[in-house]
């Protein structure tokens, strides 16, 4: 089954090209062929000349990245986006939500979902759409929200993954919390799950982990691919049978996002480290496992600094401390081990019902893939995606942020010119200040 992949925006089409990038490199190095062939059938169809292309539409506003995205991809020489898979207009959407939503979206609406019909219409069998973006500038978040209710209204029944990188805290657009809160609360309605990555985390594992002294968006963007091809790529199911599965994003919504309320999904790999190094360093299944449940439960995205004290509270303990003291509390995790050996790897505790909430047995809330295929190089890796409380925070942060500005209607004119309201307004705050407490009262 193959994955459409809509890249939206700068940031959604500088990702999805070092997405696509580290797929086609990880299948061309496999050393298995099923696990090439799977990946490749995912994610890429072949032209007339034989070239891998990408099951991918570019979208901007602007044609700068798309062309840049373009280029890189076909210098790799290993894979290509399609000539006509792209669609771009003279100027952005000034990192405005409603320009994007309610101007280029719908205006430029009918090419747009032509070209995903076309892409849609390569694929033997749609496992779903992915559709890639920031969420503070004008054209991911705004169109990219626009487009997204477009694909639900076209697709009710495929599955709709979201992944958005979240701007840093202290980000250049100063109306980004607008735009975040507006995405988000609605996307919340439209997509079975929103896979998120934090800028400000990913800068500290490439300057932490990786020792990169002038950090790019194009570091920052590997290490994003890295983990999200980690997610992506073929993987053996507990019911699969030694077949790798199928529907990678049927697969993950269902292991994840079993729950109206909560979508939110986050998501962590070790090891990571410099190039390099990578080939002279080793490592044991029970070490990586212990370190990545600790991170689980203490909220560390990075193996340093993990709070070794950290436990979750059991018993009489658990009733008395709803939101914990700063223990993450999880709804479901998926646990994706690759590499050497990975049979023997112990997961037990990752099924300590004391990690999740009380209303799902842990049955529902643990899934497991394994694949013996070394991913990306590296002999053993683990990654883990979690629904859990760990997002609460920024999202708390960034909901608070934007109330304060919204209390003295600062820049609402900008947003009210293109038809957005204040209501409007007030609609995503209530909506995304149940989300925050429905995560809250995780217990
Ligand atoms: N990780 C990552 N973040 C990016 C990248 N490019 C932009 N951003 C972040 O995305 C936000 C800005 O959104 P953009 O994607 O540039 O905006 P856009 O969707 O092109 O919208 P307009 O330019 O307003 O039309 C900021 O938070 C940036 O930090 C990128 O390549 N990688
Ligand atoms: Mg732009």
């Amino acid at each position: 089954m193959s994955v459409v992949t809509v890249q939206l925006g700068q940031c959604g089409n500088q990702v999805g090209q070092e997405l696509f990038d580290v797929i086609c490199s990880d299948a061309e190095e496999g050393q298995k062929k099923t696990y090439s062939a799977g990946s490749f059938e995912r994610f890429f169809h072949q032209n007339a000349h034989g070239d891998l292309v990408a099951r991918a539409v570019l979208i901007d506003m602007e044609p700068k990245v798309i062309n840049q995205s373009m280029t890189k991809a076909a210098k790799s020489g290993k894979w290509r986006y399609g000539e006509a898979s792209h669609f771009s207009q003279s100027q952005g959407s000034g990192n405005n939500w409603a320009n994007g939503y309610c101007v280029h979206g719908p205006r430029n609406r009918d090419v747009v979902e032509e070209l995903v019909r076309r892409e849609v219409e390569c694929c033997d069998r749609l496992a779903g759409l992915m559709a890639m973006m920031s969420v503070a500038g004008g054209t991911g978040s705004g169109v990219g929200t626009y487009i997204t209710q477009c694909l639900r209204d076209l697709h009710p029944k495929s599955f709709i993954l979201n992944h958005l990188t979240w701007p840093y805290r202290t980000g250049e657009v100063i109306v980004q919390n607008y735009n975040s809160v507006l995405t988000l609360a609605h996307l919340y309605q439209l997509s079975d799950a929103i896979l998120v990555h934090e800028n400000d985390t990913v800068h500290k594992i490439c300057s932490q982990l990786l020792n990169i002294k002038q950090i790019s968006f194009s570091d920052v963007n590997k290490v994003i691919a890295h983990q999200l091809g980690s997610v992506l790529q073929p993987a053996f199911t507990a019911d699969s049978h030694g077949v790798y599965s199928r529907n990678p994003l049927g697969e993950l919504v269902s292991a994840l996002a079993c729950h109206p309320e909560y979508k939110l999904l986050s998501v962590c790999t070790i090891p990571q480290m410099p190039s390099s190094s990578i080939a002279y360093s080793t490592f044991s299944w029970p070490g990586l496992l212990k370190h990545m449940r600790q991170m689980l439960i203490s909220n560390s995205k990075m193996e340093e600094g993990i709070d070794w004290q950290m436990r979750p509270p059991s018993g009489s303990e658990r009733t008395r401390s709803l939101t914990g003291f700063g223990f993450n509390r999880s709804l479901a995790n998926l646990l994706i081990l690759r590499g050497k050996d990975v049979y023997c790897a112990e997961t037990g505790g990752f099924e300590d019902p004391d990690l999740y909430t009380s209303w799902l047995s842990s049955e529902e809330s643990f899934t497991l893939w394994k694949s013996p295929v070394l991913f990306n190089k590296y002999e053993k890796s683990v990654t883990l995606v979690s629904n859990s409380q760990a997002l609460l925070r920024p999202l708390d942060n960034m909901v608070r942020s934007a109330w304060n500005m919204f209390a003295s209607r600062a820049y609402v004119h900008q947003y009210t010119k293109f038809g957005i309201s204040e209501e409007d307004f007030l609609d995503s705050f209530t909506s995304l200040e149940q989300v925050i407490s429905s995560y809250n009262q995780l217990c």
